[in-house]
């Protein structure tokens, strides 16, 4: 069997970054079969890099290429950031379009194509990862590569009328149906896409999930990614797990926790999770001084215009809660905007009686997961999920809702808070039967299966 070889913009070449979900997943798939990840160093230069850096570590080779100033701003934090990332998250209102860094963004597919191209021997799996790279499968045929290529997107892909609206549409879907495989995380984010396909580019459904479009063939399903679920239950009871417990538990004083744990970004549903909260102690007063709300938001991306935004409108809300409803032994909403250990996280999220997970939009969202395989079998905490999760197709038996509805979320976050032990015995059984058996290898397993059975290469 060949090697396997991936292309994310962010590898995990550094150790420190192999605790999220597509940095274990690709980290394990590589290690098992002894592969090459190709990826961004990094860092930013001033003149086109020369040549790539590689390193190797446990069998897994590192092909990492620096970025230019030019580079990082077009192809990363325009292109990718503030154009891919708002409209995949159907926030039209937030892109800024540029022609310009289109340009960038092909140029630096085309140019990690051709390094990737370069390196490949006949047999190897190419498996590109994510929103940075949707024309790396059109860019790498140009660069002679006939072998089969899957493609994952993280996030979601918005439907037809939406995606049209980003100008270079065509271009996109032209150049990813030269992937071999294209796995998405639901299947309302699948059939956006093949609905596109019908609707825009001609294309003809051959059934079994295999399409035809622009005279290729393509396999196109979904494949909802997992957790090392063993793993983060595992993290939930270790020392430093208890710890964090400990330390939350003696500023909670034996106030129930609500929880929430998302990088602060415009797609996670902060404001509006702020404003629910609000609302909860505004309708419920027999809340106060008995529930004690935290929100860990690492900043992320803050060179991006619109996260500054979010930050001031989170300490505006944070603030009016706090002035409205605070007393000197009662923070109503702590608002954390740092990153804690994993294994803090879990500890965290194993005392907490309600985890809030309310993205507006998401591709899948592994905190929801992570706070399932976390809890205490005896004495489990309730998962208020949103139903523009992409997880919300999978965990059913999670209290769903919409995030734009803030007196409703006010409501559910109060049943939770209220649910009796065997209602939310019966609920977590079933969330972490799902959450335990499509995990992160089931996840690589079968996508990287169907990848490797395709028998038919793109004409
Ligand atoms: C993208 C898609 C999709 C968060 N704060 C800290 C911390 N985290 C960890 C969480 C979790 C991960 O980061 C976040 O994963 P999500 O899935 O929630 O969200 P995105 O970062 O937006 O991920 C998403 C994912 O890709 C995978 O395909 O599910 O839809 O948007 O693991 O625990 N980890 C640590 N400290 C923190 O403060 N250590």
């Amino acid at each position: 069997m060949g090697r396997l070889i991936a292309i994310s913009n962010r590898t995990a070449a550094d150790r420190g970054a192999r605790a999220g979900g597509l940095a274990v997943a690709v980290w394990e798939s590589l290690k098992s079969t002894g592969g090459v990840w190709f990826g961004w160093s990094g860092d930013i230069v001033e003149q086109p890099p020369q040549c790539a850096r590689t390193l190797k570590d446990d069998g897994v080779e590192f092909v990492l290429t620096d970025l230019t100033a030019d580079e990082h701003e077009q192809f990363y934090l325009q292109y990718a950031n503030s154009v891919l990332w708002p409209v995949f998250h159907y926030r039209l209102d937030l892109a800024t379009f540029s022609s310009e860094a289109f340009q960038v963004y092909t140029d630096v597919n085309q140019r990690i194509a051709d390094l990737v191209t370069d390196r490949l021997c006949s047999g190897d799996t190419v498996w590109v990862h994510d929103y940075h790279f949707l024309l790396m499968g059109q860019a790498m045929r140009q660069s002679g590569w006939n072998g089969s290529i899957g493609f994952f997107l993280h996030i979601p892909f918005p439907p037809p009328e939406v995606f049209r609206a980003l100008p270079e549409h065509q271009e996109i879907a032209r150049a990813m149906c030269d992937y071999s495989i294209i796995g998405f995380q639901s299947d309302q984010d699948r059939c956006n896409f093949t609905r596109y396909l019908l609707e825009d580019c001609h294309g003809m459904t051959c059934g079994g999930g295999i399409y035809e479009a622009f005279g290729t063939t393509i396999k196109i399903e979904t494949y909802p990614i997992g957790i090392d679920a063993t793993g983060f239950a595992d993290a939930a009871k270790t020392e430093t797990a208890q710890d964090a417990a400990d330390r939350i538990g003696r500023f909670l004083g034996g106030r129930k926790l609500v929880i929430g744990v998302d990088r602060m970004d415009y797609s996670k549903g902060l404001p509006e999770r702020f404003k629910a909260v609000g609302q909860l102690f505004d309708e419920y007063p027999e809340t106060h001084g008995r529930v004690s709300v935290t929100q860990i938001a690492p900043p992320s991306r803050s060179k991006v215009d619109g996260y500054r935004e979010l930050r001031q409108t989170l300490d505006g809300l944070a603030g009016r809660i706090n002035g409205d409803y605070g007393d000197l032994d009662w923070i109503p909403l702590r608002y954390l905007a740092r990153s804690y250990d994993r294994e803090e996280l879990a500890g965290l999220f194993r005392i907490a009686r309600v985890g809030l997970v309310t993205p507006l939009r998401d591709g899948m969202n592994l905190v929801c997961k992570e706070f399932i395989m976390a809890q205490d079998e005896s004495d489990p905490g309730v998962l208020v999920l949103s139903e523009f999760a992409g997880a919300a197709e999978q965990l059913k038996d999670a209290l769903l809702v919409n995030p734009h509805d803030t007196r409703n979320l006010a409501h559910v976050i109060h049943t939770a808070l209220t649910m009796p032990l065997d209602e939310r015995v019966h609920r977590w059984r079933a969330l972490r039967s799902i959450v335990a058996e499509q995990d992160i290898t089931w996840w690589r397993k079968t996508f990287l299966d169907d990848l490797n059975a395709l028998k038919f290469t793109p004409v």
